[in-house]
């Protein structure tokens, strides 16, 4: 928890500190406006049909599916996750061991330039752990993503019963 909050922390200085450099170089090349080269702002990571499981009630942890598209020249790694209604926001992948289904933590999922990470049942996906609060069909789920480019995206996923596949509790 304190890991995750230090990181936030530090991608909202990061943040700032780039759209400060970004803001005084303006300032400075104003005049130079039609030099200006498009796209350096342009999100180069999209996510794409993300959908957040529903809860029935006495569930304590859902989770959250999208693709993760990566269209800019460079990796692109997950950095840290975060959602208002979870105390803690993880990415799982699901594997088989032993011929049991098992849920583990991914810190390193890369997204090649060019590529498309698909989070879905019983495959990588972002676990909502901790619910504060049930979650109801067709609210819509905010989850922050943050890459280690300094990108910080906020995606509402669309909860529903009907998110095709089995998830296992922990
Ligand atoms: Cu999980």
């Amino acid at each position: 928890m304190v890991n995750s909050v230090m990181s936030i922390f530090r991608a909202v200085m990061l943040l700032f500190m780039v759209s400060f450099a970004y803001g005084a170089g303006h300032g400075v090349n104003g005049q130079n406006a039609t030099e200006e080269q498009p796209a350096e702002k342009t999100s180069s990571i999209e996510l794409l049909n993300a959908r957040a499981r529903a809860t029935l009630p006495g569930m304590s942890t859902s989770a959250a599916y999208m693709t993760i598209r990566n269209s800019g020249q460079k990796p692109a790694q997950i950095e840290a996750l975060a959602s208002p209604v979870a105390l803690r926001t993880e990415l799982h992948t699901t594997q088989m061991s032993d011929g049991m289904m098992v849920m583990r933590r991914v810190d390193n999922l890369q997204i090649g330039p060019g590529e498309a990470v698909e989070l879905k049942p019983g495959g990588y996906h972002i676990m909502l752990m901790g619910l504060k609060q049930p979650i109801a069909a067709d609210s819509e789920i905010p989850v922050i993503i943050t890459f280690d480019n300094g990108e910080q995206i906020t995606v509402m996923a669309r909860a529903g019963h009907d998110v095709s596949g089995q998830h296992m509790a922990h």
